[in-house]
């Protein structure tokens, strides 16, 4: 099995069925990927060990999510130079407005690229990852350029499905 390139971090394993787009996303586009459970408050030794670790391993982006008080993205950030996209988890009492500031309002100087709350946030750090490996990987780069196309192309089919229907 290839050496994981991305990593998803998430705070609890009842994050998991909010993210499974995001690992599915990942995997369509076959860039190997690893799957953690660790949390910031309840594991902060395995958050700093794997964050440590996780360049010289071969990792090229790290993906933290977390919900309510979420400081998952931010520790790991303080822990590495690689770069670091925050996924606030919807849920809990605010519904994920808390983990959106809690990811968002980083200190300067440790930065964390923080999606939004929700369905569109989750696809879009998987994405936004998979942008970060293309760098690199010029064959990545021309499956997420078709992929773009494609998804323009649906639009405007749409839009013609409208107007025929009108
Ligand atoms: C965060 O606290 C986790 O990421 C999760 O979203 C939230 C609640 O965790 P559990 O109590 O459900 O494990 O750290």
């Amino acid at each position: 099995m290839a050496a994981p390139k991305i990593a998803l971090l998430m705070g609890s394993k009842n994050d998991l069925p909010k993210l499974q787009s995001c690992i599915d996303t990942i995997n369509e586009f076959g860039i190997p990927l690893t799957v953690r459970v660790m949390s910031a408050h309840r594991t902060p030794a395995q958050v700093m060990e794997f964050t440590e670790t996780a360049a010289d391993n071969g990792i090229q982006v790290i993906l933290a999510a977390a919900g309510m008080a979420a400081h998952l993205a931010g520790v790991v950030s303080a822990h590495t130079i690689l770069p670091v996209i925050g996924i606030p988890v919807e849920g809990g009492p605010l519904k994920g407005l808390d983990a959106l500031y809690s990811t968002v309002q980083m200190p300067g100087g440790i930065p964390v690229g923080t999606v939004g709350i929700g369905k569109g946030g989750v696809k879009n750090a998987a994405l936004l990852a998979l942008q970060i490996v293309a760098l690199s990987d010029k064959s990545l780069a021309e499956k997420l350029r078709t992929f773009r196309k494609e998804q323009g192309e649906a639009v405007i089919k749409a839009d013609e499905e409208l107007q025929a229907s009108l």
